[in-house]
């Protein structure tokens, strides 16, 4: 009896040992892989962020930077409530500290994903209103830690106005962190126009101030846009708990979307496009963009007019910018080895100077009337209060890279994109349909449809032209207000309307009379 026993005690204290190393071991792998559950995740984090990672070298990383003092100075007080100030819980953020391993949410093919060895650098641009210290903090470490450090040429803070000016100005001690600070509430697009003015690095990666990137984020966007400059790529945003900072990996099976009063929200991929997808690791292609964290060329950036600059504080400039990708040619994707997780919160924490409700229907109202043509009617339906509030000024279009071109552009782009197969298209202006006439004049002409669309007004989208049997639209020049008219094909003619490559060198500004729209 007494050797079982005996026996017994001995096995349970070889399984402890055993049990203890196991645990050990585990806990000193790299990066943590493991799908724990958000509370454990919480406690892993807490213990491994007393360790230096590899990666880190304090020092080196931020310089003459105190860290300690910066977080320290501004903490919760005993008894306030710790989601007023931010709409996220306060305590926890600070608790976390400024760095820690958060889990590997890509696909396991990821990791072995090559991209060039000559990526050009970034500069990274995050806009700041009254953020807390220790998620902004936060959000810049992760980007210094998990970035290799010659693809990041500076970072550069827009603080829009906070209330304690110390905080960029402290910030700006961290080696390659630059920080301007607006003399007034700018809101976050003007503050993000600032910024990227201001870049010195040809990329412009832009990230909101409450977010941790995750392994290798940024070689998959630049490898993108360094491919095709005219791509705008954002990663599958995770999701950080708002209540207690768990990192959670978000769906990849998601695109941006929008409803008719222009709500951004998430939606399945199609069906037909999840099965056709056999490798997790391609992009996914996006009608928007969510708007906060996307990378995209410079140059492209300003030849598309940057954002407007009238809308202010929050609201409607992710759809403004993605209108504006399409219209000249470019695309927007996910890209799913991307992955950088972010805190969604459930309101605002600032002010809108102008009501937040005022504000979202200025910004919203101008995407529309300026790019959405006659499908505003449907913004204004979704959205009736929207009618007759004040937009600011109306002269944006002039500003735009909009033009027949750019419209039909858009369009045959879109509609191939959200139509799959479907070429067989009418060109439309006002109420009237572009017709042929004989073999290089064309014409406006009542729609007619019945019995069956003539073979004058049936055009066949075969991209990147606009034909009817060997005869291709094309615009006579790449200027203003240039006439569209019927050629013979020549895939190598850039002015053959819908040919879209070459649109980056050329003007393509606005002139309204010679809009055409597009319709199934
Ligand atoms: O007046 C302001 N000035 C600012 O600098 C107001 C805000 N900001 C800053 C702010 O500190 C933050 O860094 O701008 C950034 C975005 O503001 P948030 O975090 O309050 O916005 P959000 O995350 O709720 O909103 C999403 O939609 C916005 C529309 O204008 C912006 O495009 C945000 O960048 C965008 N965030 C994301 O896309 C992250 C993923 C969320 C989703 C979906
Ligand atoms: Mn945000």
């Amino acid at each position: 009896m007494r050797r079982i026993r005996a026996n017994a005690i001995l096995i349970l204290t070889v399984a402890w040992i055993l049990g203890t190393f196991y645990y050990l071991w585990q806990d000193s792998r790299p990066s943590s892989s493991s799908s724990s559950s958000s509370g454990s995740q919480l406690k892993n984090h807490g213990r491994l962020e007393e360790r230096t990672l590899p990666l880190i070298q304090q020092g080196q990383l931020l310089g003459q930077f105190d860290q300690k003092a910066f977080l320290s100075s501004k903490q919760l007080k005993a008894g306030e409530d710790p989601y007023r100030e931010h709409a996220f819980n306060l305590q926890e953020s600070d608790r976390l500290g400024s760095e820690r391993t958060i889990r590997d949410t890509r696909h396991y093919r990821c990791s072995s994903m090559t991209f060039d060895p000559d990526l050009p650098p970034t500069s990274i641009i995050i806009t700041f209103h009254n953020e807390a210290r220790s998620t902004l903090l936060r959000t810049i470490k992760s980007v210094l830690m998990r970035s290799p450090p010659h693809l990041i040429q500076e970072i550069i803070l827009v603080d829009d106005f906070s209330s304690d000016p110390e905080d960029c100005r402290l910030l700006s001690q961290i080696p390659k962190v630059h920080c301007l600070r607006n003399e007034r509430r700018e809101g976050l697009i003007r503050s993000r126009v600032r910024g990227a003015s201001a870049a010195s690095a040809s990329i412009l990666t832009f990230l909101d101030s409450h977010c941790e990137v995750n392994t290798d984020w940024l070689q998959p966007m630049i490898q993108r846009v360094k491919e095709d400059h005219t791509r705008v790529v954002s990663p599958i945003i995770d999701v950080i708990s708002l209540d207690n900072f768990a990192y959670l990996a978000a769906s990849a099976d998601l695109r941006g979307g929008f409803d008719w009063s222009l709500h951004f929200k998430w939606e399945q991929i199609p069906i037909e496009q999840k099965m056709a997808r056999n490798d997790p690791t391609q992009p996914i292609r996006t009608p928007v963009i969510a708007g906060g964290i996307f990378v995209m060329d410079k140059g492209w950036f300003n030849r598309l007019g940057q954002y407007d600059t009238h809308m202010d504080i929050w609201g409607g400039e992710n759809f403004e910018l993605s209108f504006r990708v399409w219209m000249c040619g470019g695309s927007l994707e996910i890209l799913p080895c991307s992955r950088v997780g972010h805190v969604f919160r459930k309101r605002h924490p600032y002010d809108f100077p102008e009501g937040n409700a005022l504000t979202y229907i200025k910004n919203t109202r101008r995407a529309a009337e300026v790019w959405m043509d006659e499908y505003k009617q449907y913004y204004y339906a979704a959205r009736p209060s929207a009618q007759g509030k004040a937009f600011g000024r109306s002269d944006v279009s002039k500003t735009l890279c909009r033009s027949a071109y750019g419209d039909l552009q858009y369009f045959s782009t879109s509609l191939s994109f959200f139509k799959g197969t479907q070429k067989e298209i009418l060109l439309k202006q006002g109420g009237l349909c572009l017709e042929s006439h004989g073999t290089d004049s064309l014409g406006l002409a009542e729609c007619k449809s019945t019995p069956s669309i003539p073979a004058s007004q049936k055009w066949t989208l075969i991209e990147p032209q606009i034909r009817q049997h060997d005869l291709c639209l094309a615009i006579t020049a790449f200027t203003a207000g240039s006439k569209v008219r019927l050629e013979p094909c020549n895939i190598k003619e850039s002015r053959q309307v819908g040919v879209f490559s070459d649109l980056s060198t050329h003007s393509c500004s606005a002139h309204l009379e010679e809009q055409l729209l597009l319709f199934i």
